[in-house]
């Protein structure tokens, strides 16, 4: 008889106070704490199932993935068979819902989906944050899509996993949201697991990284309490830029950035001077994220539209927690 999870509707999130580097790579253990905003368009659907026989298999928005897409998502549900000590053979089919070949980071909310199809199917009955534990070794920034609205990971204590968990901070129940700009859909040669590592080993900008972070967390959480657009947007604008400016330090440096970003995020800072608040950030890709009010964000697309198609600019608010789900929905 086969088994199988509900499905679980994860939301991706996006930093404004960026994780960028790893004390333990084996356990996932940042080298800061971050900071991110749910956001409600991204999310991916999990369900598990068992199968007969040995093999895992992997399907993403109908098509069986390779072996190496496969392990990863094996190796993640060895820690759950390892818990249990149920060695079942599983499938595990998920959907994507980001715009059409968006290229934007999914890895947070796949895992995220993951952690809580496994927590239900195996039955191991864990609460969110040491969910968020789990999730966190899958891909890092899984750990803070356990979660809705502003989330806060922890960097947690020496090799210490239980310590580095998430939680959230601010409900984000009130007049924020975010304009994705989609610049490029092609997959990035540097991926940002490789990024941080190499800029942790060769960039002497590095070595402020952490001890700025620390500064802008204190900086930024009274101003998400305060609800402070101006400020939240002027902090994660500033955190976003140094984090990259260690890339542009690595040897040989690099940099996620193309032409169309820096078009951008000149686009952001002129409408800013027009008197709307609105601040950029960009992660390990060329895609630039603009934190706005919601309430501005049409208005903030439409100036945006001079230089980027419409279907490439896509308006999102806040997003909640995980949560199952009845029946696979993607939106248009
Ligand atoms: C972030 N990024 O805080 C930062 C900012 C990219 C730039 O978390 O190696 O895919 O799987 O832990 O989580 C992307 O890194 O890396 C990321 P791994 P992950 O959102």
């Amino acid at each position: 008889m086969t088994s199988q999870s509900q499905i679980h509707r994860a939301y991706t999130n996006i930093a404004l106070i960026k994780y960028w580097g790893k004390r333990n790579p084996d356990l996932f253990l940042p080298m800061t704490s971050s900071l991110s905003l749910t956001l409600q368009a991204f999310y991916t659907q999990t369900q598990i199932e068992s199968v007969e026989g040995t093999q895992d298999s992997f399907i993403l928005n109908g098509q069986l993935q390779d072996a190496k897409a496969t392990a990863k998502v094996s190796r993640f549900l060895d820690r759950f068979r390892d818990l249990t000590g149920q060695a079942q053979a599983l499938r595990v089919k998920s959907y994507n819902q980001v715009p059409t070949a968006a290229g934007l980071a999914s890895s947070a909310s796949a895992f995220a989906a993951l952690a809580c199809a496994a927590n239900d199917y195996f039955k191991t009955d864990m609460d969110r944050q040491t969910l968020s534990t789990y999730a966190r070794q899958g891909s890092g920034s899984a750990c803070r899509s356990l979660f809705g609205g502003f989330v806060l990971w922890h960097q947690g204590q020496g090799d210490d996993s239980d310590s580095s968990y998430s939680q959230t901070i601010d409900a984000a129940d009130w007049d924020i949201g975010m304009v994705v700009i989609l610049i490029d859909t092609q997959a990035k040669k540097i991926s940002s697991r490789q990024g941080m590592q190499d800029t942790m080993a060769s960039s002497p900008f590095y070595k402020m990284w952490p001890e700025t972070v620390a500064e802008d967390l204190a900086e930024i959480i009274p101003a998400i309490h305060a609800q402070d657009l101006i400020k939240v947007g002027e902090i994660a604008e500033h955190n976003a830029m140094k984090m990259h400016a260690t890339m542009l330090g690595a040897r040989p440096s690099f940099t996620y950035w193309q032409p169309e970003s820096i078009i951008a995020m000149q686009a952001v800072r002129q409408l800013r001077e027009t008197g709307i608040p609105c601040y950029f950030t960009m992660d390990a890709g060329p895609n630039v994220k603009v934190i706005c009010r919601l309430s501005q964000a049409d208005q903030i697309q439409e100036y945006l539209s001079k230089y980027f198609p419409m279907d490439r600019l896509i308006i999102t608010g806040p997003g909640p927690g995980p949560h199952p789900v009845d029946q696979v929905t993607l939106d248009d």
